[in-house]
């Protein structure tokens, strides 16, 4: 397998015509055990626009834990939380904090997922289960990831309900509008010291992904803190998982506070796309998201190193957009501070317009953001 460094590799030519054991349709949802589902479900809707779509709870006979789905275009986000205090989830709470649990991937047979997952060495995390209700029926199945995350294959062929057999469709009164967000564009882990390459392995063993692009330290690295990165994708592009390490430098690593916070590896950021960065960011400011901000000398010279741009740089610039380009085009992207109470995780808000890459022009500007941000905690 090849890589090269901060560039955008075409995978038809990394692995010509290799069958793919692991066909992906794309991230069916993601989920994340809360402390409490249904204010988190209210700040997703109320601050980034999703939609109200699917319920389980007491209400519709489950008295073990509520889940709340929602959705906004094609990312599907289900917020869960226990009713009990023997839950497993409780476990999972006290030690990573509000986190993601279950990244889910669309499947068209979770069976065959499974068996061709689990025989190349993942560890399963649920056998495959059919359910079933008036809707139809799904199937699925899982596997364990870094940390205590998991991914579960979920095959929906056959059903046609709002979200699967024990949830019901939730009609609320109150729906806020979307603020443009689109798809899934990749979804970050975090791994501990060292650990990298054993996660990059297992990505490509496990589930014939394969390495998109490599950052070494070099790369990544500001005047204290330093890590590394490796982009894993699946064969047809949808699902991308970038993986990063800490890496020796003067200060702690983001990466290091992470793990010191999740206590654990797990998922760093969700980035997701939009077809207009400036309206969706200015939407979700004034619903109250905060963003990391680049200093303004940034924008004195981004456009010599990115050219030509549709956009006007001054709203880029008010809004603190950051831009980056590679041979196929140019991308836009903004992260946000984290969204939980811990300094773990948060979401970025991309728009692409033809580059396939993940801005490493941006990484050092992005980075004594995050320094400032951790110095602002005491933990750089
Ligand atoms: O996904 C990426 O690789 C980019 C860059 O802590 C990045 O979004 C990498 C690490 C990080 C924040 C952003
Ligand atoms: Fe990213």
């Amino acid at each position: 397998m090849t890589s090269t460094t901060g560039e955008a590799l075409n995978l038809e030519k990394v692995i010509p015509n290799a069958e793919d054991f692991l066909p992906l349709n794309g991230t069916d949802y993601v989920e994340l055990y809360v402390g409490n589902a249904k204010q988190a479900a209210h700040y997703y809707k109320t601050a980034f626009g999703f939609q109200s779509v699917a319920f389980s709870g007491l209400e519709t006979g489950n008295k073990d834990q509520v889940s709340y789905v929602l959705q906004q275009d094609k990312i599907r986000l289900v917020l869960t939380s226990p009713l009990t205090p023997d839950s497993p989830i409780n476990e999972h709470i006290v030690k990573h904090g509000d986190g993601v649990k279950v990244v889910a991937l669309w499947v068209d047979d979770a069976t065959k997922s499974w068996e061709e997952t689990t025989k190349r060495g993942a560890k399963s995390y649920m056998k495959p289960q059919r359910m079933e209700d008036d809707h139809g029926h799904i199937i699925r199945s899982g596997i364990h990831t870094y940390g205590e995350t998991v991914h579960i294959f979920i095959e929906r062929k056959n059903y046609d309900g709002p979200f699967m057999p024990g949830f019901r469709k939730w009609e609320s009164d109150y729906n806020p509008a979307p603020t443009g967000l689109r798809y899934v564009d990749h979804m970050v882990g975090n791994v501990g010291w060292g650990e990298m390459n054993k996660w990059v392995e297992f990505y490509a063993r496990v589930m014939g992904f394969a390495q998109l692009m490599s950052f070494d330290d070099k790369d990544i690295s500001t005047e204290y803190t330093a890590l590394m990165s490796k982009v894993m994708s699946n064969g047809n592009g949808r699902i991308k998982f970038p993986i990063n390490e800490p890496a020796e430098g003067k200060k702690k690593s983001q990466i290091e506070e992470y793990i010191d916070f999740y206590h654990d590896s797990g998922v760093q950021h969700i980035a997701v796309a939009t077809n207009n960065i400036i309206e969706t960011v200015i939407d979700l400011r004034n619903r109250g998201v905060e963003f990391l901000r680049v200093p303004d000398i940034y924008y004195d010279t981004v456009l010599d190193r990115v050219g030509e741009i549709d956009e006007e740089l001054e709203p880029l610039k008010e809004l603190g957009i950051l831009i980056d380009r590679d041979d196929e085009g140019y991308l836009l992207q903004i992260f946000t501070k984290p969204v939980v109470d811990r300094p773990t995780m948060f979401f970025e808000i991309i728009q692409r317009k033809g580059a396939k890459s993940f801005g490493k022009g941006n990484f050092k500007a992005l980075f004594e953001a995050i320094e400032r941000e951790q110095e602002s905690r005491g933990t750089l």
